[in-house]
């Protein structure tokens, strides 16, 4: 799934903007007065507590124009996320429908629309979540008739048009697809699929857009000569151009940006260009006030200002696929990204409490079977045709916090690690355990190669002793160390902390713990032999379902939420700028 681009052949017109909106609707004219942003969560835009917690369907409408120039053109129309399952309505028309909240999907419209003349354009958006949707929930009715949508995962179900809508023209027969694999050599390996038979020729442009490689042909491989190769915090793109030929008329052109760089697990080590990496930084999410999981190319760039600025040379997409332009703003400045599915929540012992003990069995045809590996198998599919040409992507995390100690966790997962590494047999594979699942109970992780781990101790467990705390940490991880002899990294540890609360004693929830807990968790992991990254959680305070343990959402940002230090963020600025990207 290419991003949409505005090259020789293509032209974009971007449908942001304000958008007509109902709870009730369908493709006909909306009645309403209400209006949403686009790209904008919708929740947290309106007073009305109906919008915000409505369960089901919302429709957003404008009317389009397509360009008058475009006669004789595809004309496509892309939706970047629609969150968690999108319809789309050219007229009256269904053209388009997704499930999956975080990949894009695209329709072509050519035959309900004409050049120069407007159409009534209307995307309803859908917010359930059940057994068998990534990630997963249940829908219960109250007793006044209410339905309510409740989840598993620690992160408010906000819902909507996030991301960009456009309105693309393409040539009939174009380019669909470009997958790169590079050497360090400089060897560039290339597929180019296109939407019927042609002629292809590829360029290899550097930055200076200087032609450095060339080859005809839908698959091969090219060299470049002298090459440059894309590093942790020295980054460097060169564009693949896929040109579709017409006799000597390109009739398609469609730029790919890609880096040169290798990414590989050695022993217990993660190596990229063959050098060992050590990841510093954190589990992110998508979540700003008012916008809620809205993209803002503002908090974009002041999120990786800030991430450079303490040190931080990656993070995991915690927890679901992450806005295209993230993923190309760490392409462009050298930022190393672990990409996640949005198979959160797979984990029933979660839902009763911190026992590890589930009411019901997580995985059997009753709760999390079949239909919902179906699910997170496409999920799979969506992300790594997304997301394979990113050089910033070096590992794929394909579930956080799943019941891997539970029977049934190997027979669900075998087939999706099999098949994450027939999809992209070039990039490690990784998932995040949960505290209850620990070296000695834990069924899958022989089957991944990095070991993320989770762990809150000193928070969840031992919670305000750290000096137990740090004894059953060390025992968790050198067990995992032990039994796997893979890589290890830390996934999450984080402690919840209020902005101006402050003590002389270890007492959770001030600034001074959150600090003494990040050195504590420091000393355990520079004891640790394989270990080779650590992320914090969380980059900054976050919203939340309602909870007893949530005031106004996660607070264990190092950052809050309108993106203000508190005093861990000092404190880890000085050992991550230290560490650098090797230890
Ligand atoms: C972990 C989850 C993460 C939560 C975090 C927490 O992976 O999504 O936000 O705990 O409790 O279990 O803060």
């Amino acid at each position: 799934m290419l991003k949409p681009r505005s090259t020789a052949t293509r032209e974009l017109v971007s449908l942001d903007g304000l958008w007509r909106f109902a709870l009730d609707g369908g493709p006909g004219p909306l009645d309403t007065t209400l209006e949403a942003a686009v790209p904008a969560s919708y929740n947290d835009l309106f007073t009305d507590s109906a919008i915000r917690d409505h369960v089901g369907w919302v429709w957003y409408q404008r009317q389009v124009r397509v360009p008058r120039g475009w006669a004789g053109e595809r004309v496509v129309l892309r939706v970047d996320a629609a969150t968690h399952q999108g319809r789309v309505y050219v007229g009256d028309i269904l053209v388009a429908e997704h499930v999956g909240g975080y990949t894009p999907f695209e329709a072509d419209v050519t035959e309900h629309v004409r050049a120069g003349q407007e159409f009534r354009l209307t995307i309803g958006v859908n917010n359930e979540l059940t057994d068998t949707t990534i990630p997963p929930g249940t829908i219960t009715v109250t007793a006044d008739g209410r339905r309510r949508q409740t989840y598993l995962h620690d992160f408010y179900n906000y819902a909507g048009l996030a991301r960009s809508v456009w309105l693309c023209s393409r040539p009939a027969v174009h380019v669909e697809d470009i997958t790169v694999v590079t050497a360090m050599d400089g060897t560039v390996e290339y597929a180019v699929r296109t939407s019927a038979p042609a002629q292809v020729r590829v360029r290899v442009l550097d930055a200076t857009g200087t032609q450095v490689a060339t080859a005809d042909g839908t698959n091969g491989a090219l060299r470049i000569e002298d090459v440059r190769l894309w590093r942790p915090g020295a980054a460097y793109l060169y564009d693949l151009v896929a040109e579709v030929l017409d006799g000597e008329r390109v009739v398609d052109s469609y730029p790919e940006p890609f880096g040169v760089r290798t990414v590989e697990v050695r022993g217990t080590r993660f190596l990229i260009n063959g050098e060992p990496f050590y990841f510093t930084g954190f589990g992110r999410h998508e979540d700003t006030p008012v916008r809620g999981k809205g993209h803002d190319n503002a908090y974009l760039v002041h999120d990786f200002q800030l991430m450079d600025w303490i040190g931080a040379n990656s993070f995991r997409t915690s927890h679901y696929p992450y806005a295209e332009e993230v993923m190309e703003f760490a392409d462009r400045h050298g930022i190393v990204v672990i990409d996640e599915t949005a198979a959160v929540g797979l984990n029933l012992a979660v839902a009763s409490g911190l026992t590890g003990a589930p009411p019901r069995p997580t995985f059997s045809p009753d709760t999390f079977g079949e239909a919902t590996r179906e699910a997170h198998a496409q999920a799979i599919r969506e992300l790594v045709a997304r997301d394979k040409n990113h050089p910033s992507v070096v590992m794929w995390c394909i579930a956080n916090e799943p019941a891997s100690n539970e029977e049934g966790a190997r027979e669900y997962f075998e087939p999706l690690v099999e098949l994450t590494r027939k999809l992209d047999p070039t990039r490690p594979v990784s998932y995040a355990a949960v505290l209850f699942a620990t070296h000695d109970n834990d069924r899958i992780a022989d089957l991944f190669d990095v070991l993320c781990i989770n762990r809150y101790y000193g928070w969840y467990v031992a919670t305000g002793d750290l000096a137990t705390a740090e004894t059953y940490l060390e025992h968790d991880l050198r067990g995992w160390a032990d039994r796997f002899g893979k890589p290890i990294m830390m996934s999450e540890y984080g402690a919840d902390t209020m902005p101006g609360l402050h003590s002389v004693w270890d007492t959770p929830w001030t600034e001074e713990y959150q600090q003494a807990y990040l050195e504590m968790n420091h000393r355990v992991f520079d004891r640790i032999e394989a270990f080779v990254g650590e992320h914090v959680w969380n980059f900054a305070d976050f919203q939340t379902s309602h909870g007893i343990h949530r005031v106004d959402g996660n607070k264990k940002g190092v950052f809050t939420r309108d993106r203000r230090p508190k005093a861990a963020a000092h404190a880890l600025r000085a050992r991550w700028r230290s560490l650098g990207s090797r230890k």
